[in-house]
């Protein structure tokens, strides 16, 4: 293959260059796997509606969000066990959204801690929580806040694991398990495990603290075996103790993203997990259109993301910013750091022709008056 010019190349390239486990994690989902696919189904069927003889000469992809601006109205979202893609992934994909003046978002399940994405770099960051367990949870949030994050993002589709076949039959888990299966794929990746070994094993980097030591909470996160108890009051309750803003990730009803709103949360992300934990829902992005932000939140949105057009769409539906979860991990299996930078810019140009060519000069003025 030439030189990668959309999401789709990455893609195929992070297939050649991963484990067949390790893709097989970055790209299943729950179940028969109809909700990946219905993720990215639901995109062909919103169609845009030119405006013609629009003067856009010239366009503006920026965004207005919360207090500030977005250059792009795009967030990197929060991805678990990233640095099996690559070592250092949170690192290396929190230094790429800096660049391209977007949020990060580290999430529980991350490979490097807390404090080292805040070291490594200076653009905004937000953590995704998991709620293991209440005093984890506590200790995780007081870490972040410690470290400078000033947004939190509770994940709330994961009271317990979705079932992903594909990890089942890989065996794909932490620790790594040289299953005959596993090793022959990895065997026939000698770049990927050779800097896979160099840098050690790939754990939860959040969990190997003075406070999250023990073995126990690495095995209950590799599982995903949350506190199944945790509901609307202790959201309540999180909201009252965490002194910054606050989303809500995993909202797929119009009524939960309301309460949400109710019980004081920021903004809800409308989301079914890239398809992974239940396989028969809506798109997010249909999901999208019955819900709206009162003054001064926001709803964003994720699930299936691979072209700029795709982000377009979920602006003209209402959405304040989307999430990127497995394309710029496509990027940086295929290509390191850089990879991520450029399937930021890739998106970034196909939204800026988009724009141009569905006659919207201004990102923030997309509306369903730009949808057929
Ligand atoms: C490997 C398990 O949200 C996912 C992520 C990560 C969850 C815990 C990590 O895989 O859906």
């Amino acid at each position: 293959m030439g030189r990668p010019v959309s999401v789709e190349d990455y893609r195929r390239i992070a297939a050649r260059r991963l484990p067949r486990a390790v893709f097989d994690y970055v790209e299943g989902g729950a179940g028969d796997e109809r909700g990946v696919a219905r993720n990215r189904a639901a995109f062909e069927r919103i169609l845009l509606s030119p405006h013609a003889l629009a003067e856009v000469s010239r366009r503006d992809l920026s965004v207005p969000f919360f207090d500030r601006r977005l250059p792009l109205p795009l967030v990197i979202g929060p991805t678990g066990l990233s640095g099996s893609v690559r070592p250092g992934a949170d690192l290396m994909l929190a230094r790429a959204a800096a660049r391209a003046g977007v949020p990060f978002v580290l999430s529980t399940a991350s490979t490097s801690s807390i404090e080292e994405v805040a070291r490594a770099s200076d653009g905004e960051k937000w953590f995704q929580l998991y709620v293991l367990n209440r005093e984890l949870a506590d200790s995780l949030t007081r870490r972040a806040l410690d470290a400078g994050f000033r947004t939190l993002v509770l994940t709330v589709d994961v009271a317990v694991s979705g079932r992903r076949e594909r990890d089942v039959r890989n065996g794909f888990g932490i620790p790594f398990r040289m299953t005959p299966r596993f090793f022959a794929g990895c065997a026939v990746r000698p770049a990927w495990s050779l800097a896979q070994v160099r840098h050690g094993l790939p754990q939860f980097g959040n969990l190997v603290s003075a406070e999250a030591k023990d073995a126990s909470s690495q095995a209950l996160l590799m599982l995903r075996q949350m506190d199944a108890s945790f509901s609307w009051d202790d959201l309540a309750a999180l909201r009252e103790r965490w002194p910054h803003r606050l989303l809500v990730k995993g909202i797929m009803r119009a009524e939960d993203a309301a309460r949400c709103f109710a019980c004081g949360a920021d903004g809800v992300v409308i989301s079914n997990h890239g398809g992974r934990q239940v396989d028969d829902t809506p798109a997010p992005v249909d999901v999208l259109a019955s819900v709206r932000a009162p003054e001064g939140k926001a709803v964003l949105v994720d699930g299936g993301f691979r072209r700029g057009a795709d982000v377009v769409k979920a602006l003209a539906r209402g959405a304040n910013a989307v999430l990127l979860g497995r394309a710029p991990l496509y990027g940086l299996a295929a290509r390191g750091e850089a990879g991520v930078d450029e399937v930021i810019r890739i998106l970034e140009a196909e939204m800026d022709n988009t724009l141009a060519l569905i006659g919207c000069p201004r990102a923030e003025n997309l509306s369903g008056e730009f949808l057929a």
